[in-house]
């Protein structure tokens, strides 16, 4: 079973190209579980994703990267005995960081006994708003993007050319080795791509010490 982690701030279109590249994976001929993480009392989500007919697991009333590990393993196992996807889409929520989640992922394959690949973790940032985005929660941002394996820079429909070129600059400065994809979830594009790096690829060791250095000297924890 592979699981693939699209991390990515709130509203950067994690949901909607969730719904696409399922069904690119689908039609390839997968069986596609997706798990949501919704911090908000209201899961939309769930109900946008439940309509297009995906099996979708929600894992409400915390967050699934650092809060809820143990559950997290139970989740992954029912959603195994019940669904047996090939492949997991979790989409944690909007301020979630993906090495929190990997370590769960590592946790739950221990645990569970079953053997769970870590496909590319798969960042997502909103091409027409990283500017103002990074001015307000630039950490979050830099952490998502520093811990992804790939960068997808969603909403280029909307986006001029120069907002796509500062973006992707943004983004290999904070993280120079990350292949970054441009898509939208519109139209479509980078979809397959996408599909692509989940099922063939697997997710980079993190550098944990330098992670910790990081935190500590941020959060001072
Ligand atoms: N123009 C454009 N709009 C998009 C694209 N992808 C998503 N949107 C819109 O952006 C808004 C947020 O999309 P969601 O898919 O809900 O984003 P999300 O990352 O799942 O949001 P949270 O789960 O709240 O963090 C919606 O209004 C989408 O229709 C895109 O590629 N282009
Ligand atoms: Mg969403």
């Amino acid at each position: 079973m592979r699981i693939a982690q699209v991390t990515g701030f709130l509203g950067s279109g994690k949901t909607t190209f969730l719904i696409k590249l399922a069904s690119e994976l689908t039609g390839r001929g997968y069986k596609v579980a997706v798990i949501v993480n919704d911090v908000g009392y209201i899961n939309v989500d769930e109900k946008v994703m439940s309509s297009h007919g995906l099996a979708v697991k929600e894992v409400a009333g915390g967050c699934i990267c650092c809060e809820v590990q143990g559950t997290f393993t139970t989740t992954i196992m029912n959603i195994h005995m019940s669904h047996k996807p090939d492949i997991v889409l979790v989409e944690p929520s909007g301020v979630a960081i993906p090495w929190g989640l990997k370590q769960a992922v590592a946790d739950a394959s221990k645990n569970s006994g079953l053997e769970i690949i870590h496909a590319p973790i798969v960042t997502f940032v909103d091409c027409s708003a990283i500017e103002e985005h990074m001015a307000v929660v630039a950490r979050l941002i830099s952490t998502q993007i520093r811990e992804a394996d790939a960068v997808m820079m969603n909403k280029t429909d909307i986006c001029s050319l120069e907002e796509v070129r500062g973006c992707e600059n943004t983004i290999l400065e904070i993280h120079p080795s990350a292949s970054v994809m441009h898509g939208s979830a519109v139209t479509g594009k980078g979809v397959k791509e996408m599909a692509d790096l989940i099922t063939t690829q697997i997710s980079e060791r993190y550098d944990e010490a330098m992670e910790e250095g990081i935190f500590k000297e941020q959060y001072g924890a």
